[in-house]
């Protein structure tokens, strides 16, 4: 499926607001792209299917972890998390993704893993800091993008678990596990 045809296909599955924070995050994630030399196609392909089934049936996630067995902790942590690794398989059975980067970017874009490949953190990073976020500190982390990935990366995965925390919720293994993989690394890139 070539782009404008991959656009369609999504923008009829969510509200035009959600529609246009995914161009903010292609846009974001292609820029990122260039500077810390990742495919840009990848990019832009992970960022426009990252949030396709987020305004899917919230029962049909459910459904589709336990079938195909993914990772049952997700089921017993808030439904916001179920639509990344559900998005993932929809890439892959609907639209025929291949890439393993990308459909990993997909499914942990919401909440990080240790080990994660540049493209990982590009589509984690882009979806935070893209231009029609507002949130309080949001200046701050765009300021990160061109002080390198990993700085970036961190910044952002600070703030999510410190927003986690303030609304007193329980915060995924894998975002603790990213946190911990971030800080406890030694080279930047
Ligand atoms: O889908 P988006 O809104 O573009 O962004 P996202 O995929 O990063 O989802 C953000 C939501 O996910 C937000 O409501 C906070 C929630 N979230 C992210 N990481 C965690 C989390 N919620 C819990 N409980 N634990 C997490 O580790
Ligand atoms: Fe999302
Ligand atoms: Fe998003």
């Amino acid at each position: 499926m070539n782009k404008d045809d991959l656009l369609n296909a999504i923008r009829t599955r969510m509200p035009e607001k959600r529609f246009v924070h995914t161009i903010g995050v292609m846009e974001t994630a292609i820029q990122l792209a260039k500077v810390y030399k990742v495919d840009e196609k990848e990019a832009e392909l992970a960022a426009i299917l990252h949030d396709v089934v987020k305004f899917a049936d919230r029962d049909w996630m459910k459904q589709t972890i336990i079938e195909q067995q993914m990772e049952p902790t997700l089921l017993t942590f808030h439904h916001e998390l179920w639509h990344a690794p559900v998005g993932a398989f929809v890439a892959q059975q609907e639209f025929g993704v291949t890439n393993q980067d990308v459909l990993n970017a997909i499914c942990y874009h919401t909440t990080g893993r240790k080990y994660m490949s540049k493209l990982e953190k590009i589509i984690y990073c882009a979806d935070m800091i893209e231009p029609n976020r507002k949130f309080s500190g949001v200046d701050e982390l765009r300021q990160q993008a061109e002080q390198g990935l990993e700085l970036l990366m961190k910044a952002c995965v600070k703030h999510s678990i410190q927003f986690l925390i303030k609304k007193n919720q329980p915060v995924y293994p894998d975002s603790i596990h990213c946190y911990n993989d971030l800080v406890t690394r030694k080279e930047n890139d």
